[in-house]
């Protein structure tokens, strides 16, 4: 899906780089959401969105997930294929896979069922078209999943989400617990979003996003220049607040050095008192106007 080595003219706060940067081709079908660790009513109780990227219907004959070993194929009852209802994914539409029966995601009708465990250690996912191209695929059996919970964790049962497969290609977050829908085998609300937007996509549609373009990694002179852009996808710009933080390089908590800035900017930060040879960060915070957080953190960097 990537296509390394290719030239791109990447505009950023008046400054023109070029760079080698990695092109994303463009996503149609996409594995969009894997809740690997079931459900509160039952930890086999797995189920995957699939979306489509598109504005047009996309034709899921003869196309084939895998999971592992295990070949589930879209259209027939074959293999890892218990059921199928729908063989088509609507322009923009989700579609989705429940394990074993229909009570996986209790208050929705899957548009196919199947048979097959996703390991809670990590799944190799390839979604393989009627030619058998890969269409997306997800490699983390050894790796570990790189979002979600089972039972324990810090939203148990929350499913790994896309974040935005056009945007942002193969990033993954845990579902937020807020934006969610859907009832599990025991009633139970589901900690997800079966056949609705991630609320990873939903969040990232509406939390400022922060480019922080200095200090770099490497050494700094005092006073530390941090410099910054940020835009708010759903809201204006001039509205956003700007906070800033330093902290020793790996430590636990933040320490405020300035807040109430604008969204783009430089701020000389006076490290003076501080020993030369020390490694610090800096995060820069961005907050609009529903009170929506989002930040960028630099690379660690030593005083000289
Ligand atoms: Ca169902
Ligand atoms: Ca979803
Ligand atoms: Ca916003």
């Amino acid at each position: 899906m990537m296509q390394r080595g290719s030239w791109k003219l990447v505009a950023l706060c008046g400054l023109v780089l070029f760079g080698s940067v990695a092109v994303l081709a463009a996503p149609t079908v996409v594995l969009n959401e894997v809740a690997w660790g079931g459900t509160a009513a039952g930890s086999q109780d797995e189920w995957i969105e699939l979306r489509n990227c598109t504005g047009a219907a996309v034709d899921l004959t003869g196309w084939v997930l895998l999971i592992g070993e295990t070949r589930i194929p879209l259209s027939v009852v074959a293999e890892g294929t218990v059921e199928v209802r729908a063989s088509t994914i609507e322009a923009n539409g989700f579609f989705l896979l429940e394990r074993t029966d229909d009570t996986t995601v209790s208050d929705l009708t899957a548009d196919l069922l199947y048979k097959g465990s996703l390991s809670n250690s990590g799944a190799d996912l390839v979604l393989q078209d009627a030619a058998g191209n890969t269409v997306d695929q997800i490699v983390c059996g050894e790796a570990g999943w790189p979002a979600g919970c089972a039972s324990s964790g810090s939203v148990p049962f929350a499913t790994m989400e896309r974040v935005d497969p056009v945007a942002m290609g193969d990033v993954w977050r845990t579902n937020d617990g807020l934006i969610a829908c859907g009832l599990d085998a025991a009633g139970n609300k589901i900690v997800g979003t079966p056949r609705a937007a991630n609320s990873a996509t939903v969040n990232y549609m509406k939390d400022p996003r922060v480019q922080l373009l200095g200090p770099v990694a490497g050494t700094s002179a005092c006073p530390v220049t941090v410099q910054w852009q940020a835009v708010d996808p759903d809201g204006s710009a001039a509205g956003l607040e700007i906070s800033i933080f330093v902290r020793s390089a790996g430590a636990e908590d933040w320490t405020l050095v300035v807040e109430h800035l604008a969204n783009q900017g430089s701020f000389g930060w006076d490290c003076s008192a501080l020993p030369k040879g020390a490694s610090y960060e800096v995060k820069v915070m961005a907050t609009d106007r529903d009170r929506r957080i989002g930040s960028a953190t630099s690379e660690a960097f030593t005083l000289r």
